[in-house]
């Protein structure tokens, strides 16, 4: 059973990405009325505000890095903040915030997990595979780079947060909606044998196929995590993101994978990033990705079994 308690928690920062602005992701989460979309599918929602981490200092890489520190200092607050919600029987939301801070939850939720004995399933909604190391990266952007520091590739301030490492194995993810990788990149998750679902495979065997094959083998004592990066969307549908992708899922496959989600009653944890509101459209990302919130905790057309 999904618990039926949720809490918001707040990580209003852009020190991993590229561009300014998912700093604003939290703010425009709950303007698009978070809270009170929840509320009304009988979920009791504590709001427990942002997190208070450091400015972004806007500065070049150093040995493929940017901002490292900062990004580090942000996962520990994420990582602590979710892991409180998790003791508390809590399903934590975090509002991000770039998808670095994927290490502070997901490693928080591992931890958790290994605290009470429960499997792990990490669903990734991405455009990207985020599985960049600093030999790889042509950026040094971080939020380029969670999940290969969640298993256990990356700098130490980063792969240690957690005090397991690696923090998750590869066959715990699924990675969903995967349009651009990298070069070098492709070689790491190939030898890191993640399982991806990329977009030629759901152009070929569809969205509903895709998300049986992520989803098989969940069971009652599964945590399901799942990490939503907003530039999953097609940007006709999502505009407000910073590194957007053509060639996405529609509103209607999203939809359908939300859906087939929640169907499992396994999700426990939540990740929705990268909302940029300096590059949206009054509001229009926020609103489709609180909609689809909405929809991975229950919301459907008609009555199903
Ligand atoms: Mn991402």
């Amino acid at each position: 059973m999904s618990m039926r308690l949720v809490s918001l928690i707040g990580a209003p920062t852009d020190v991993g990405a590229g561009a300014r602005g998912s700093s604003m992701g939290p703010e425009a989460l709950r303007v698009a009325g978070i809270d009170t979309v929840l509320r009304a599918h009988d979920i009791d929602v504590i709001d427990r505000g942002n997190l208070a981490g450091p400015a972004n200092p806007w500065q070049a890489p150093v040995d493929g890095y940017r901002h490292l520190s900062e990004v580090a200092q942000w996962n520990r607050l994420v990582h602590d903040a979710v892991h409180a919600e998790l003791v508390l029987q809590r399903l934590p939301i975090l509002l991000g915030g770039d998808h670095s801070l994927g290490i502070g939850t997901i490693s928080a939720v591992a931890r958790h997990c290994r605290e009470t004995g429960r499997k792990l399933r990490v669903l990734w909604l991405d455009a990207h595979a985020d599985f960049n190391t600093n030999g790889h990266t042509p950026s040094g952007n971080l939020h380029g780079m969670p999940v290969s520091c969640l298993c256990g590739y990356g700098p130490q301030e980063l792969i240690e947060i957690g005090g397991k490492v690696p923090a998750i194995s590869p066959r715990w993810i699924r990675e969903i909606g995967i349009r651009s990788v990298d070069p070098g990149e492709k070689r790491l998750v190939q030898e890191a044998g993640l399982e991806i679902y990329d977009m030629r495979y759901i152009d070929e065997m569809g969205m509903r196929h895709a998300m049986e094959l992520a989803l098989a083998t969940i069971d009652a004592n599964t945590h399901l995590h799942v990490s939503f990066d907003v530039d999953f969307l097609d940007c006709e549908v999502a505009p407000g993101v910073g590194t957007t992708v053509r060639g996405g899922p529609t509103y209607r496959e999203a939809q359908l994978c939300m859906e087939m989600i929640a169907d499992t009653g396994a999700l426990a944890s939540l990740d929705v990033m990268e909302l940029n509101p300096a590059l949206d459209v009054r509001n229009r990302t926020a609103e489709v990705a609180v909609d689809l919130v909405e929809s991975l905790f229950g919301k459907s057309t008609l009555m199903r079994k």
